[in-house]
């Protein structure tokens, strides 16, 4: 089982700025902590992050055919990217989205997300424990899906 997990821009700044709102800990150790989730859970990864739309757009097209699962916090394009929500869409891969924050409980910009139009589950406000979450539910998503 092969997950390919996407964070969006600005992701790898964490740790710089907002420690109320992101937690103190820096990208590096967001990686570390999705690749030791992954580990735990038997998952291959691929972890990727972009800070420019199309590159993330471009990203999910070459995903078809090679990854079984998509995890992505799509940052600041949450809530303004048809063509993210598209691309999903149009690979047909499962996917959970990720946020750190609770979306729905911050400015009222942020309780839209065009990806949850598509996503199995969106997990928020949980910080890194989001993307560990993510992993297992995706994985036994996927087990449902070879079993029946
Ligand atoms: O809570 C999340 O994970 C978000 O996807 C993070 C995005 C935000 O636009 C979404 O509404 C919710 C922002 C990521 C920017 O991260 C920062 C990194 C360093 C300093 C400040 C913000």
């Amino acid at each position: 089982m092969k997950f390919l997990v996407i964070n969006g821009p600005n992701l790898n700044l964490l740790g710089l700025r907002e420690p109320a709102i992101y937690g103190s800990k820096n990208f590096e150790a967001l990686q570390n902590f999705i690749k030791d989730a992954c580990a735990r859970e038997g998952v291959d990864c691929e972890l990727f992050q972009s800070n420019h739309e199309g590159t993330i757009v471009d990203k999910i097209q070459e995903a078809y055919g090679i990854f079984d699962g998509i995890i992505i916090n799509p940052a600041a394009y949450t809530h303004t990217s048809v063509a993210i929500l598209d691309a999903l869409k149009a690979v047909a891969i499962p996917t959970v989205e990720v946020h750190l924050s609770d979306i729905n409980s911050r400015e009222e910009f942020r309780k839209h997300s065009f990806v949850s139009m598509y996503a199995l589950k969106t997990i928020c406000g949980l910080g890194f424990d989001g993307y560990a979450e993510a992993v297992k539910h995706l994985k036994k998503h996927l087990k449902n899906l070879t079993v029946s």
